[in-house]
């Protein structure tokens, strides 16, 4: 079935791209465009116009890819239009009074680039981060991805534990008495090496989920210090209600910032205190929550007497407008008055400083979705559970370990078993992707 859709935002914009894929695409813009000879790769001004009433849609570019050299891997049409509500929506249903094409659904170009062997899972999944992406980090990271470096790593170890397994069938055959040993040692050390490499790649999905995700960053101190005071000034707005009325924030209300190229989520939270109002209740439970989830913490103090210095805390002072300037300072206090925007750049390097310790790997193969994760422990396992067996008496269990492994990687490219993870991953994809 030929599909199309508009691959570009809706709304008002200078152009749109319309996107056809599928065996009649070339067909269907033939009946739009008259006289027109398209070669595959090369765009061509044309006047588009109704395949029934013949008026006129749009001037505009139309190129035309043949199969298997597209995106898809199909025969695909682009129809390069100006932006726009009325025009992008008059083209789309002119396009749906030609009976062979249907509108694509969600996804749905990408998925055939997945059956036509396109992309690969992890491409996929790196083409939806590329798209999703909102910092230049992020950015960075999914076109590695993009470029097929996860999937050459875990190819590699494919290859790797294929090759395994045919050394233990081919060399137990022909072992002869001395052997054998030698041939267990070899293949130990080998299958160390690759434990050591998935380890070393899991060692990183931290980084990785928490690149995708963001970094959490929790306010806390408590009521009245200046929390929400100072979220609203990060943020650039008024997210949060400022009063001099404490434990007036009760929700944990979210902003997220971009922090030298890396995505940074900063909750405010509702005042530490005991309280006796059920809602202020709540929200301090919430903001407990909130710290454990974070992967640093804002503490805010107004009285330099109290401030406590706390592991995994960047500890703040507030207020310094109101204390009397002979106070006790501490290096690692940050002194700020977020009236009079005193001392937030300060706080905002420190910040800055953090979240780059935090990403010291500029590695290309960071694993980024949880699912990596998972996969590749559950092949730590297997290996490690073949290494368990009597090589001797059991080779056959050794292989089915291997083997296991092996499938485990099928998964993480999609070679394997793929359904279970394409309607996860497509539910994030729009119309046209
Ligand atoms: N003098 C002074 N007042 C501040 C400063 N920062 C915040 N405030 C005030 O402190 C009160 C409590 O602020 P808020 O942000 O609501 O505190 P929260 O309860 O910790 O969220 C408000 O009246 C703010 O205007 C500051 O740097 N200096
Ligand atoms: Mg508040």
């Amino acid at each position: 079935m030929t599909i199309y859709a508009l691959s570009t935002a809706p709304g008002t914009a200078g152009l749109a791209v319309i996107r056809l894929s599928g065996p009649r695409s070339l067909e269907a813009l033939n009946i739009l465009v008259k006289n027109k000879v398209f070669v595959p790769g090369n765009f061509i001004r044309c006047n588009f116009s109704h395949p029934t009433n013949k008026k006129l849609l749009d001037r505009g570019l139309a190129v035309y890819f043949k199969e298997p050299k597209s995106f898809t891997g199909e025969d695909v049409v682009e129809l390069h239009i100006h932006g726009g509500y009325a025009n992008t929506t008059t083209m789309l249903s002119a396009l749906s009074q030609i009976n062979y094409l249907r509108l694509a659904e969600q996804g749905e170009f990408t998925k055939r680039a997945f059956v036509n062997d396109k992309l690969d899972l992890t491409g996929i999944e790196a083409l939806g981060d590329l798209i999703n992406a909102q910092t230049e980090q992020q950015h960075e990271q999914a076109l590695f991805h993009m470029g097929g470096s996860l999937s050459k790593l875990y190819l590699s170890w494919r290859k790797k534990l294929i090759e395994l397994t045919a050394l233990i069938e081919v060399e137990l055959d022909f072992a002869d008495e001395d052997l054998p040993a030698d041939i267990s040692r070899n293949l130990y050390k080998k299958i160390d090496l690759i434990i050591h490499e998935m380890e070393a790649h899991i060692a990183e999905s931290n980084q990785g989920e928490i690149l995708r995700e963001g970094f959490r960053i929790v306010i806390i101190g408590e009521p009245n210090v200046g929390k929400s005071s100072l979220i609203n000034l990060l943020a650039k707005r008024d997210v949060a209600i400022v009063s001099d009325i404490a434990g007036t924030t009760r929700d944990a209300i979210e902003v997220n910032l971009n922090i030298a190229g890396f995505p940074v989520i900063i909750t405010d939270t509702a005042g530490l205190r005991e309280s006796k109002d059920e809602i202020e209740k709540l929200g301090i439970d919430l903001a407990y929550s909130k710290i454990k989830e974070s992967n640093a913490i804002i503490e805010i103090f107004t009285n330099p007497e109290k401030v406590n210095l706390k592991e995994r805390h960047i500890a703040v002072l507030n207020k310094i407008d109101l204390i009397k300037d002979n106070y006790k300072k501490q290096d690692q206090v940050i002194s700020i008055s977020v009236i009079n925007n005193i001392g937030i750049d300060l706080l905002i390097d420190k910040i800055e400083k953090i979240v780059k310790d935090y990403f010291p790997s500029k590695s290309e193969t960071i694993p980024t979705h949880a699912r990596y994760r998972i996969g590749v422990e559950k092949i730590i396992q297997s290996l490690i559970a073949a290494k368990k067996i009597n090589l001797f008496s059991d080779s056959e269990l050794v292989v089915e370990e291997l083997r296991s492994g092996i499938y485990e990687i099928g998964r993480l490219t999609g070679t394997v078993d793929v359904e279970e993870y394409l309607d996860v991953i497509f539910r994030e994809f729009c119309i046209g992707k």
